[in-house]
């Protein structure tokens, strides 16, 4: 273990020593606001030499590396955990049962923070939301902070003096820690199992995701979701959004009997779908949200709806690659859990399919306890061939194949992503294929591969660049 500072050097419990847990992204913000506001600060992370620790202020002189050290989070008058770690960790269990108050990087903001916050969790479209909530804010000309677990730690948001709206994209092991959030508008995008690793069971994953609802002045929930409801507070401003058309004040979308379908808010239709550069019902879904969410910030509507038409998605998100041999290729690399992988395949599913089309869907990496069995059905109807790769690709085979999945479905084995496309090469090579789109969205997470979502992701869109040159 690394340590640079004795045993002696530790101040007492009281004495308001601030212990940060984890030396990330998330790690290192904390640790540099709580040493700039003056308080004695201690970190401590599992690795012996942690990337981050070169950027730690001189004054964080206490520094324990290579395990979380059980004697120093005894020490604290407050830890600040990272997101990444459990709360059932040993060393942070224990000082929990000590009484030890554990917090997250986003309480330190939210008590901080004097300019309102649109909060926004859920199990998919998080990014998608908060970017676009953050785009249609500027584009209004306010001066916005967007952070959180987007990827821009919260805490360094506060530099910014002249910001007068802060959109926070915030995870259940964010939500977990967090008390009283108050936000001026929060929501609960959707809800479908994710986590589950850490968080035991959809009980648990739910309760830390609600917690985004403690203070909030108003809220956006999803009516054909029920668990995006708050539990509580039913008197707070809400707003809906949905599939169907709207009641009066929300938002949904109105179908024409010609098959047009608009945006709309009550009976008036705001913005023909076609006009949106980013397609499937899902995101139709998102841009209702970030209205919803836009007009309880106090956005103007006619402003949001430019800034929507500009949208052109997020990279790894249902992101068209390139087309080759008629097949076209989609990355959708951040398709991590099963809800997004369904809104990808029923998404790209329903444009193929009246062509007579079907998906080829690579699955697979770190599968974090789901039940993939969820798939089969969306697969029976769209899918014609499934690539199984990572770590837990044998358990999703068994899940599906459980679940009664067709016998016009191949499944193949691949392990890896470069055998995957050896197998694709076969595949569409033959006349017979009724594969029009290969689609990348696996479900799973992607460490037991790859350093992310977006490494895996660009080593997919590597492999199409090669068929197409071929
Ligand atoms: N560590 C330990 N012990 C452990 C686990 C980790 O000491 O048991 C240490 C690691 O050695 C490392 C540090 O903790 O040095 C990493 O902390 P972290 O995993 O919390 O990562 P950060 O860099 O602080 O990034 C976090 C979020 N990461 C996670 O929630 C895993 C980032 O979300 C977020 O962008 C960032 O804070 C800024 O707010 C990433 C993520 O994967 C994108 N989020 C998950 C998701 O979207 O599904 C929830
Ligand atoms: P998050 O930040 O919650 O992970 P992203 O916006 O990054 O959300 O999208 C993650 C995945 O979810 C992508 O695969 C995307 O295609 C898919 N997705 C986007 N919107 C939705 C939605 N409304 N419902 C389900 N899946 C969605």
């Amino acid at each position: 273990m690394t340590t640079l500072a004795t045993p002696e050097t530790l101040i007492h419990k009281g004495d308001g020593l601030q212990v940060v847990v984890g030396l990330g992204q998330s790690g290192l913000s904390a640790a540099r606001y709580l040493s700039e506001k003056g308080y004695r600060v201690a970190v401590t992370d599992k690795q012996s030499a942690p990337a981050l620790a070169k950027e730690l202020p001189a004054a964080v002189e206490i520094r324990l590396f290579g395990a979380i050290d059980a004697e120093l989070l005894q020490q604290a008058a407050r830890i600040i955990i990272s997101p990444g770690i459990s709360l059932e960790t040993d060393a942070v269990a224990a000082a929990r049962q000590a009484n030890i108050p554990v917090v997250s990087d986003i309480q330190l903001f939210c008590e901080a923070c004097e300019v309102p916050i649109v909060a926004i969790t859920g199990s998919n479209a998080k990014s998608t939301v908060t970017t676009l909530v953050g785009e249609m804010a500027a584009d209004a000309g306010i001066n916005v902070g967007v952070g959180g677990n987007i990827g821009v730690p919260a805490l360094s948001l506060l530099s910014n003096s002249d910001m007068t709206l802060a959109v926070l994209e915030l995870s259940s092991f964010q939500l977990e820690t967090v008390t009283n959030l108050g936000a001026q508008v929060a929501t609960v995008l959707n809800m479908s199992p994710d986590h589950l690793d850490r968080h035991g069971d959809m009980l648990g994953y739910h309760q830390a995701k609600h917690r985004i609802f403690q203070g909030a002045k108003s809220v956006v929930i999803n009516r054909e979701d029920a668990l995006t409801r708050p539990l509580v507070a039913d008197n707070l401003p809400r707003i809906s959004t949905g599939i169907h058309a709207p009641d009066k004040g929300q938002y949904g979308l109105i179908t024409d009997p010609d098959g047009q379908i608009y945006l709309a808010r009550g009976t008036e239709r705001l913005l023909s779908a076609d006009k949106l550069l980013v397609k499937g019902r899902h995101n139709l879904l998102n841009a209702q949200a970030a209205l919803a969410l836009g007009e309880l910030a106090g956005l103007p509507l006619d402003s949001m709806l430019s800034t929507l038409q500009r949208f052109t998605g997020l990279e790894h998100r249902c992101q068209y690659v390139a087309s080759a041999a008629g097949i076209d290729y989609f990355n959708d690399s951040k398709g991590t859990n099963i809800g997004s992988t369904m809104a990808a395949i029923e998404g790209l599913g329903a444009v193929y399919a009246p062509k007579d089309g079907k998906l080829l869907l690579i699955l697979g990496g770190q599968g974090k306890g789901q039940q993939f069995g969820e798939l089969t059905p969306l697969i029976n109807h769209y899918v014609s061939q499934v690539l199984c790769i990572g770590e837990d690709g044998k358990q999703i085979e068994q899940h599906l194949r459980a679940a009664e999945l067709s016998d016009e479905v191949v499944l193949h084995q691949c392990q890896t992503l470069e055998s995957a496309f050896a197998t694709i090469e076969q595949l569409t090579a033959s006349s017979l294929s009724q594969v029009k789109a290969v689609l990348l969205s696996p479900a799973c997470a992607s460490f037991d591969q790859y350093a992310s979502y977006a490494a895996r992701g660009e080593h997919f869109i590597q492999l199409v660049e090669r068929v197409v040159g071929c």
